[in-house]
């Protein structure tokens, strides 16, 4: 009797079970954050809107009054913005009886800078062509609607819309024509168009014999183009400067400074309204130290800039590596305008197949004290502007990846407040992106799948740090920038990874205190002699600023050398957890979306076991030691990997088998490697 009461139970509790069991919403991703929310058009027409000009320009207030809503803003931008606040804080709820924010964004600049070329390519783009589809006759007006949309949504004001590695064909005047198309949809958005400029263009375009800017002719060339640009678009926001940078020709060319060169392009926009923003990107195959150069060849310029030119300096002092200090340049210029820039597309964090949330990178960043004017001078509070290089193309969903999408909302909101925490801006995302399936409380929802979620892009950055390049070790990378490559000593020695990890039979790290390069003193104390001294650099940067032996003992207690394989192992360890919570994760999940990650984070686990298998293979062949007892042994061998490199499709894409494994392959041209530093 008793057995049939409890197979009763069981049933019945079966039962419920079943009828209670979410049932996951479809989506793909497309809407990308604005999925969640009620539709704008819907949420503006329930609220009392008005433009109340004594507000700042983008400000909003959203209150309640009179049993009524309201959203006030100094404009129509900023009633914009308020509107897709509200919006948000509906779908968090917190739009309640009694509502009452005002807010204005931090920045006034707030831009994202894409790198698209004319023949539709994009560099370091990995979500298909460009989205502005130079190519085709007509502009892919319904895209651009939609990419304005998620940008007022989170209070972005400007796009550069070409490569900084600029053709001199978007100043001709069938360019400037489909760039004012452009502009006018933009506009509708509150978003500002600028475009990047080419130094060399007034000789391509017109013949000019130089392009010095302090010939006369020159200066008239660029006044004349910018009458030519605002007679199209009277708004436009100006120019963005790559000179004497990686190829690119630029006022140096001419025995002229970056200031020379800046302000030049600055007076000829200045009559209208518009900025120069000039790329402080500069550095010399022949110089000791790459991180150096910035500062080097800028702080003489202090100063010296016209008003509205903004110096444009990348958040650490090489390249947008997975972890770098701050660059120094921002505790060292005092009376220059400086905007930051950021990379949201995932050029070294595994393109858009690894799941690498950046927004701790940037809060990072932003977060740390220069000590320029004192204690409490943030990265943060010494800029005046930011920009960040997007991760768009043509992919429906925009991004190639719904998880590459959150690095864009969290530049987004970053650029509004840059005192918000990732971990804020990680939560808005997840419950804006993800549907709540059918059948599941709030509660439910939140324990069971916004945590989890939460907890996965929380760590990711530091996973790919761990699996990429830990404990300061920095541009590992080989060919496209996707995988390892740290036996690479041949070409421009800045480009290899030798260069930076400086391994050898007695040690590894790039020496850059006062011993060394003394990059250490480009920073403002006390942080110089932190980095300086080996007992308080911080461990996560100590092969940044010091070479050292592989057993020096950290203080964890082990060795460098067992640190550097324990971070490697910890980083496939990380990614197998994703994994498995990701595989949990199913019930909550629309099938598009959950096959998509499910594939790229076996993608990224057996990625994440190349960069180990080749960086531990590869330092071991020069150091001679054992792998520690507690990490896991390599799944291939070196002999195997050295050399080679993931096979690439057109677009530079990584290719993997049916088995999710990258396709390792010997380069098509590869010269023969000079020989690796003897094992002791
Ligand atoms: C646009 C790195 C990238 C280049 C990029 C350059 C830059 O070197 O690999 O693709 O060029 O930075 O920021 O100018």
């Amino acid at each position: 009797m008793r057995k049939y009461l409890f197979l009763t139970v069981l049933a019945g509790a079966a039962l419920f079970a079943a009828c209670n069991r979410p049932v996951p919403v479809a989506q793909d991703g497309t809407d990308l954050w604005l999925a969640a929310g009620r539709p704008y058009s819907e949420v503006l027409a329930s609220v009392q809107a008005d433009i109340d000009p004594a507000l700042p320009a983008e400000a909003f207030h959203i209150y309640d009054a009179d049993g009524q809503r309201h959203v006030a803003a100094g404009s129509e931008a900023g009633l914009r913005y308020g509107v897709y606040a509200l919006q948000r804080a509906e779908v968090l709820g917190q739009a309640g009886p009694g509502m009452d924010v005002q807010e204005q964004p931090y920045y006034d600049l707030r831009l994202l800078n894409h790198w698209d070329n004319l023949d539709d390519t994009v560099e370091r783009g990995y979500a298909g062509e460009s989205m502005w589809e130079w190519t085709s006759p007509a502009i892919p007006e319904a895209r651009i609607r939609h990419y304005g949309e998620l940008c007022a949504s989170v209070g972005l004001n400007g796009a550069v819309l070409n490569n900084v590695n600029s053709n001199p064909l978007i100043l001709d005047a069938e360019h400037i024509a489909r760039v004012a198309k452009i502009a006018d949809i933009l506009r509708e958005y509150g978003i500002k168009t600028y475009l990047s400029i080419k130094w060399t263009s007034p000789i391509s375009l017109s013949g000019l014999k130089s392009g010095d800017p302090l010939d006369p002719k020159v200066r008239k060339w660029w006044k004349d183009k910018a009458a030519e640009i605002y007679a199209a678009i009277p708004d436009f926001g100006g120019f963005l400067v790559k000179a004497n940078s990686e190829g690119q020709a630029g006022p140096q060319d001419y025995g002229r400074t970056h200031a020379d060169g800046a302000n030049m392009l600055g007076e000829a926009v200045a009559p209208y309204g518009g900025i120069v923003m000039w790329r402080a990107f500069v550095y010399s195959p022949t110089s000791p130290d790459r991180a150096n150069q910035a500062v080097e060849e800028f702080l003489p310029l202090d100063g010296k800039f016209a008003d509205n030119v903004i110096v444009q300096i990348k958040n650490g002092p090489v390249d947008f590596q997975p972890r770098e200090p701050f660059s120094p340049l921002f505790g060292k210029l005092k009376d220059t305008k400086m905007m930051i820039e950021c990379q949201v597309t995932q050029e070294y964090l595994g393109f858009s197949n690894h799941l690498a949330y950046l927004g701790t990178m940037w809060e990072e960043c932003l977060q740390s004290d220069t000590y320029r004017d004192g204690p409490d001078t943030p990265v943060y509070k010494t800029i005046s502007a930011i920009a960040g290089v997007a991760n768009t193309g043509q992919d429906p969903n925009f991004c190639g990846y719904v998880f590459a999408q959150a690095n864009w909302y969290a530049f987004g909101r970053l650029a509004w407040n840059p005192a918000l925490s990732a971990e804020q801006i990680a939560d808005e995302w997840i419950h804006q992106t993800f549907l709540k399936p059918d059948g599941m409380t709030d509660k439910a929802f939140e324990s069971k799948f916004v945590e989890p979620v939460l907890d996965i892009l929380m760590k990711s950055r530091e996973a790919v740090v761990n699996y990429e390049m830990p404990v300061g070790l920095h541009h590992l990378f080989g060919g496209t920038h996707y995988g390892p490559a740290p036996w690479d000593r041949l070409g421009r020695p800045d480009w290899t990874p030798a260069y930076y990890h400086k391994a050898d039979s007695a040690g590894i790290g790039f020496d850059r205190t006062r011993e060394g390069s003394d990059n250490v003193d480009q920073y403002n104390e006390p942080l110089a002699s932190t980095f300086n001294d080996l007992a308080t650099c911080p461990e996560n940067l100590i092969l940044w600023f010091h070479h050292l032996p592989w057993d020096y003992r950290l203080s964890s207690g082990r060795t460098v050398w067992e640190e550097i394989c324990l971070h490697y192992d910890t980083g496939i360890h990380q990614v197998e957890q994703f994994r498995r919570t990701w595989a949990g994760l199913k019930p909550y999940v629309a099938p598009a979306l959950w096959e998509e990650a499910n594939k790229k984070l076996e993608i990224q686990q057996h990625d994440g076991e190349w960069w180990r298998d080749a960086n531990v293979g590869y330092f071991q062949q020069i150091n001679g030691l054992p792998l520690p007892t507690d990490v896991r042994p390599l799944d291939t061998p070196i002999d195997s990997l050295i050399y080679r490199q993931v096979q690439s499709d057109r677009l530079g894409m990584p290719i993997h088998d049916e088995n999710n494994r990258p396709v390792i392959v010997a380069p098509r041209f590869r010269r023969p490697m000079p020989p690796a530093a003897p094992a002791r």
